[in-house]
């Protein structure tokens, strides 16, 4: 933890809870019928989105799939702007044209949000081929289901990007599914981050995705990899508490093993972490929690109360007559 004082680790502690406070806000949103679309979330896995964003200086870039919203506020977006995304409103950090699936900031160097399986990959090495030929010191964390990994998009990306020597973390998020197929029963070899091997580049191991503090120390060490001699392919093995979308009947899991790892609990966890490093916190993790539920419901009545997109803003960006 060296290195790590006391408000880094409770703003950790904040945005973890941010993120499970507001999916859950989201999901009653999407059983109103208030968001539309699919709704993916990532409930069991802010510790490795929180770590590892936290992981990355202002100039580094990240981008993901389209179980988004976790990063996306892990990476500063607003909070009021993502819901009404969420919602398809004007004001939404995409115009309200993307949805759940399509967060983005330019300004933070947060690219998305893609809902092709794989499809963001290229695009994640593209970025980092700009910010070598233009020579930038920049890394692209690039975000990536354990589904994603037998794509065709994953095998050009990643050996491009060692070819090329890119500055790219290509980090696994293993959630032990995608959809209702387990790792095992799509991969012949399950550790995913020894795939490493076949193109050449830096196998980064496996992370314990539910502890958040593991995580930061492995991306950090990543990125600095990264940044100097090229790409690393990684893993963090984590869990998603809720279906893969809103409506899953989770046929293909059991209840027990979804309780098994809800008792390793990442905000739990890390909440006990905190109480026995520093005594006393439990006051101020409280206050947290309070102010977090205070700013959700700011963003859902920002967006309950912002304005739909209207016909021009419809039309505007289509690159057709
Ligand atoms: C090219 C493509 N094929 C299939 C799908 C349908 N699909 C959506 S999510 C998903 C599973 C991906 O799982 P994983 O990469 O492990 O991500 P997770 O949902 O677990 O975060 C599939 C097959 C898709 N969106 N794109
Ligand atoms: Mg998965």
């Amino acid at each position: 933890m060296a290195g790590l004082n006391k408000t880094t680790l409770l703003d950790w502690y904040r945005q973890m809870v941010l993120i499970r406070r507001f999916e859950e806000k989201c999901a009653e949103l999407y059983q109103q019928g208030k968001i539309g679309g699919f709704l993916h979330l990532y409930i069991g896995q802010e510790a490795t989105g929180v770590g590892s964003v936290a992981a990355l200086r202002p100039q580094d870039h990240a981008i993901t799939a389209y179980r988004d919203h976790g990063l996306a506020l892990a990476r500063g977006l607003d909070p009021k702007a993502i819901m009404a995304e969420m919602l398809g409103k004007r004001t939404g950090v995409s115009g309200g044209k993307g949805g759940s699936m399509h967060l983005a900031s330019r300004e933070l160097n947060f690219w998305g949000g893609y809902g092709i399986v794989g499809g963001h990959l290229p695009l994640a090495a593209g970025i980092a081929l700009k910010a070598k030929y233009n020579e930038e010191d920049e890394v692209v964390l690039c975000y990536m289901g354990d589904g994603a990994t037998n794509i065709g998009y994953f095998h050009e990306s990643l050996n491009l990007s060692a070819v090329w020597d890119l500055p790219v973390i290509w980090l696994v998020e293993n959630n032990g599914y995608g959809m209702g197929t387990a790792v095992d029963r799509a991969s012949g070899q399950v550790e995913l981050h020894k795939r490493a091997v076949g193109y050449g580049m830096k196998d980064g191991g496996r992370v314990d995705g539910m502890d958040v503090i593991a995580v930061y120390e492995a991306i950090s060490d990543a990125a600095r990899y990264a940044s100097k001699n090229g790409p690393v392919l990684m893993e963090s093995m984590t869990y998603r508490f809720q279906g893969h979308s809103m409506g899953d009947p989770e046929r293909y899991r059991s209840k027990e093993e979804v309780q098994r790892y809800a008792a390793g609990d990442p905000i739990g966890k890390f909440r006990q972490t905190l109480v026995e490093k520093y005594k006393d916190v439990a006051g101020e993790l409280d206050k947290i929690e309070d102010a977090v539920v205070a700013t959700v419901a700011e963003a859902v009545e920002y967006a309950e109360n912002s304005p739909a997109p209207t016909y021009e803003d419809l039309v505007a960006h289509v690159y057709a007559d």
